[in-house]
């Protein structure tokens, strides 16, 4: 199949391949540790690579490789690497390309734990980061030592929507030898595909829309085979693989991705546009809004805008505590890009851990919300956020 000329709908249908074991339609769950072999040949050869097929479910199982050949193709790369989780994904796409005394390149704004495995602890292994403003090209640039291995950011970044312009950061990290890593988590490849704007490798916490249902953990490295393959051996070397269930969770939820995100970031748009005409909120983070200061950005790279926002409403902490605990179709939880919509508080919750001042450098204030607008009937989720706005009033009387 020539992946590159067909649909992205298609590709996400069709990519995982029709020669499907025992005439499957659907790709079956090879839930199996091991693989036998014909022979003490047949096995030598396949661990010396000269026969196709699979050994061990550490070094490749098929259900994981039909989910990888989606993935890939999902995001225009020759090889996508599937891990047991978004941050084993962050860990494999940088630290076997790194030794002691390497340097890093972060962006400001992180999923919490993403900012603490780089800053605590990578840094306890001697290798040393700079978080920086990437929104900014120039803090880059001043950032860049002989020593820099990557730069790796998020846009939209978590949890404030912050946008880089992923094609400028590309090519002045490239002038300086130094390789680019996008955490497109947030966006995904049906509205952002990094690697055509010229990053090096995409990571993705799998958890969130790639699956979509909420059900599974997982990630994933994506790039050109020159780097998935050290990924790969690091993977294979260090163990951290999915579960051939999860991998045929992840895939199955793959399936309807486009659908999904055409849903959510309808509802993304309506739901900042409720909320920024709203005179109980003081400020609405989202890229689709024209005033975001990263919309202009966010237009030329993104082909819509997500299911993300951020804001804060007046009334502080106390009325923004009031707000997540009354709204009924929002559940109040952490992670993001399910189909049903979910309410939280990240400067208690996902970014609790983030030193107060950093947050507030990422403009992360304490009566920040963040929604991740699934795909109910817009209607309904408008009404769902007004009413928990009135009670949130009424209790703190802003
Ligand atoms: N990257 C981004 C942008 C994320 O939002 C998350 C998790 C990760 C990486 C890590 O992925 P995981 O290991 O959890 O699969 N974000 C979460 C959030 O905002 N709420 O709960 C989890």
């Amino acid at each position: 199949m020539n992946k590159k000329k067909l649909g992205f709908t298609t590709r996400q249908l069709h990519a995982d391949g029709h020669n499907k074991p025992l005439h499957a339609h659907a790709m079956p769950i090879f839930q199996t540790s091991t693989f036998w072999f014909d022979s003490p040949d047949h096995g030598a050869a396949l661990f010396a690579g000269e026969a196709e097929g699979h050994i061990y479910t550490r070094l490749g199982n098929p259900t994981t490789e039909a989910l990888e050949r989606v993935l890939a193709s999902l995001e225009e790369a020759e090889e996508a690497v599937v891990f047991p989780s978004g941050l084993a994904a962050i860990q494999g796409s940088t630290l076997p390309f790194m030794k002691q005394g390497d340097h890093l390149i972060s962006g400001d704004t992180l999923y919490g734990p993403s900012l603490s495995l780089f800053g605590d602890i990578f840094a306890n292994y001697g290798i040393p980061t700079t978080f920086v403003n990437t929104a900014d090209p120039d803090e880059i640039k001043k950032a860049i030592r002989p020593e820099t291995k990557f730069c790796f950011l998020e846009t939209p970044a978590n949890p404030t929507n912050k946008i880089t312009d992923i094609k400028v950061v590309s090519d002045l990290c490239h002038e300086s030898g130094v390789k680019i890593i996008i955490d497109n988590t947030y966006a995904t490849p049906y509205n952002q595909t990094p690697l055509t704007l010229g990053a090096d490798m995409v990571i993705h916490s799998a958890t969130k829309y790639l699956n979509g249902h909420g059900d599974v953990i997982g990630g994933c490295v994506i790039g050109k085979t020159e780097d998935t393959e050290v990924v790969r051996n690091y993977r294979t070397g260090t163990g951290p693989v999915s579960s051939p269930f999860d991998s045929f969770l992840y895939l199955r939820g793959l399936k309807t991705l486009s659908m999904r995100m055409e849903r959510h970031n309808a509802n993304g748009l309506a739901v900042a546009e409720f909320l920024e005409k709203h005179p109980d909120i003081d400020k609405v983070m989202y890229p689709g809004l024209p005033n975001d200061p990263g919309h202009e950005t966010a237009k030329r790279q993104m082909k819509g805008f997500s299911g993300m926002v951020a804001f804060e409403l007046k009334g502080g902490y106390e009325a923004a505590k009031e707000l997540l605990n009354n709204t009924e179709i929002f559940i109040l939880a952490v992670s993001l890009g399910t189909v049903d919509s979910l309410i939280q508080h990240p400067a208690s919750m996902t970014h609790a851990k983030v030193p107060k001042e950093l947050r507030e450098m990422q403009g992360l204030t304490d009566n920040l919300v963040r929604l991740s607008v699934g795909c109910e009937d817009t209607d309904d989720l408008i009404e769902d956020l007004e009413t928990a706005i009135q009670k949130a009033k009424a209790v703190v009387g802003v």
